[in-house]
Formats: C-alpha cells, sequence, structure tokens
C-alpha cells in the first residue's frame, strides 16, 4: 500500500518538476523577450592631442572602416556633440563676450557639456551596442585645465568624475605631434576658411608647452588606456596605427 502510494507520489512529483522545468524555462525566454541584450558590447575610444594634430579626419576614417564591417558607430566630439553642448561650446570659444573667462569657469563649462553628452548621447550609444568615436574627453580636460591653465589636479579629477561616473573610454588615442606641424597645418585649413575667433586659441605658446607637457604624463600614467600615435606622420599610416590597436578589441 505504502509502495503503491509512493510510486505514486513519486510520478506525481516528476510531472511537477516537468511542468516547473517547462515554465522557467517559458519565463527565461518571457525574460529574454522583454529584456533584449545586445548581442555585442559597447566600446568608448577617444582621441585627444593638441589642435590640427588630425584626430577628426582619424574619427572619419575609423568610423568608415567599422561601419563598413556592420558595426553600428557613433561619432562625437567634445565641447559639444548635443544642442545644450553646442551653446556651450560657443560660450567657450567663439562669443564675442567671453575674454572674461575665468580658468575655473572653463572647467565648469567643459564638464557641463561633457556631463551632458555623457547621458545623452554617449551612455545611450554603448547601451545599443555602438563602438562611440569622440573626438576629444577628459583627458583634454586634465592636460588644458589642470596643466594648462595650472588648475588643481585634484579638484579637475573631482569635477571630472561628476560628469562622467563610470563611463570611460577602453582605449585612448594620444596624438604626438610638434606644435608647428599642427600650426602649420592649421594655417593651411584656415586659408580655406572664414576667418572664426576662437578665445582658446589666443593663449600663449607656453600654455600649450604645458597642455603638451600634460598629455605626455596621462600617456606615460596609464599606458595600457592611452596609445600614443605619431601624429606626424601620413593619414594613411596613422590609421594602420589606430587599426592595429582598435582590431583586437572588437569581438
Ligand atoms: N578643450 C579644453 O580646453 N578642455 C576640454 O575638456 C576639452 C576641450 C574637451 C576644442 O577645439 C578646444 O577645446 C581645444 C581644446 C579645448 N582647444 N584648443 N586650442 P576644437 O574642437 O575646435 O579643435 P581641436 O580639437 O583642437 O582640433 P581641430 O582643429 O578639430 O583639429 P584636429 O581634429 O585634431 O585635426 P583635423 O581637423 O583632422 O586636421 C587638421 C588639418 O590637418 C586638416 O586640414 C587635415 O586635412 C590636415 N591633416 C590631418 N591629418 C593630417 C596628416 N596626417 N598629415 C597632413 N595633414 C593632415
Amino acid at each position: 500500500m505504502n509502495l503503491t502510494l509512493g510510486a505514486e507520489s513519486r510520478e506525481a512529483q516528476f510531472s511537477r518538476s516537468r511542468f516547473e522545468v517547462q515554465s522557467s524555462r517559458f519565463k527565461v525566454r518571457l525574460l529574454f523577450a522583454l529584456n533584449p541584450k545586445p548581442l555585442r558590447s559597447g566600446l568608448l575610444i577617444t582621441f585627444e592631442g593638441g589642435e590640427g594634430s588630425g584626430k577628426s579626419t582619424q574619427v572619419s576614417l575609423l568610423a568608415e572602416r567599422l561601419r563598413s564591417l556592420g558595426r553600428g558607430v557613433t561619432t562625437t566630439r567634445e565641447p559639444g556633440g548635443t544642442l545644450i553642448g553646442e551653446e556651450i561650446r560657443h560660450t567657450l570659444k567663439h562669443s564675442k563676450d567671453n575674454a572674461a573667462m575665468q580658468a575655473e569657469t572653463e572647467l565648469l563649462l567643459m564638464n557641463a557639456s561633457r556631463a551632458q553628452l555623457v547621458r545623452e548621447l554617449i551612455r545611450p550609444a554603448l547601451a545599443r551596442g555602438d563602438i562611440v568615436l569622440c573626438d576629444r574627453y577628459y583627458d583634454s580636460t586634465t592636460a588644458y585645465q589642470g596643466y594648462g591653465r595650472q588648475l588643481d589636479l585634484a579638484m579637475v579629477k573631482t569635477i571630472v568624475d561628476v560628469a562622467v561616473g563610470d563611463t570611460r573610454p577602453a582605449l585612448t588615442f594620444f596624438f604626438r605631434v610638434p606644435h608647428e606641424l599642427s600650426q602649420e597645418r592649421l594655417r593651411t585649413r584656415q586659408a580655406t576658411l572664414p576667418f572664426i575667433r576662437d578665445r582658446i586659441e589666443e593663449a600663449d605658446r607656453e600654455f600649450f608647452a604645458r597642455v603638451a607637457h600634460g598629455y605626455e604624463a596621462i600617456a606615460a600614467a596609464e599606458p595600457e588606456r592611452v596609445k600614443v600615435i605619431d601624429a606626424s606622420a601620413d593619414v594613411q599610416q596613422m590609421h594602420a596605427s589606430i587599426w592595429r590597436s582598435v582590431e583586437p578589441l572588437l569581438k
């Protein structure tokens, strides 16, 4: 009697457990349907260096190559990249009323633009699996406001941390180029464009020497993340060096 009851109850247990397995498989399928995960995770790559070092040129080339491989790519720049950020960019660089801007104001405006960019554009792009190529990011603040304007580096870091949180680049390219060469390239480019005043470019030679020193310090401190690119090389050679670092990151 007991044995029969035991056999029945095992059968009942078996069919119950089968039902539970089927139902939990259904729950798992339902969870995946409700929360689709991107097949590939996003990647943030930043481009740094002095003005006219070729950053925008290389961002475009890399974006084109990645897109040709079927990757989702978002390109952006700092300061700017959003409607709010572009207004801040105008105030920082071109406004006719910006001559009295203080170094601390510059620091906060750069990071106000960045806080907006990170939340409005970069994080959503990374969440959908895009590769985000950003022409300048927080290393620019360390180099220009920290080393160039000589603001306290710990304060600069605190403000940057508020702006970016844990949205950090997986890879950064630092374009190293002699100041004279980048100035020559900018002069060539400007010859074809109408003149637009830029407050930051009005800084003296010593300022730009401190910025260059700042970039060298950043690259030396984080050699795994920051790859130095010889920006006096030609466009295709630079692209080939960049590709050598990017390709292994593509899964
Ligand atoms: N800034 C800051 O202070 N703090 C911050 O936190 C941030 C920024 C985010 C932004 O300027 C300014 O804001 C910048 C730092 C500060 N100030 N300065 N001075 P921007 O966005 O207007 O510009 P930029 O980033 O300084 O650089 P750019 O003018 O856009 O240049 P680029 O992107 O590095 O270079 P490019 O446009 O690709 O090339 C320049 C020219 O050279 C062009 O004619 C190309 O055809 C040519 N070129 C490019 N590559 C080569 C090679 N390999 N050989 C020969 N010719 C080349």
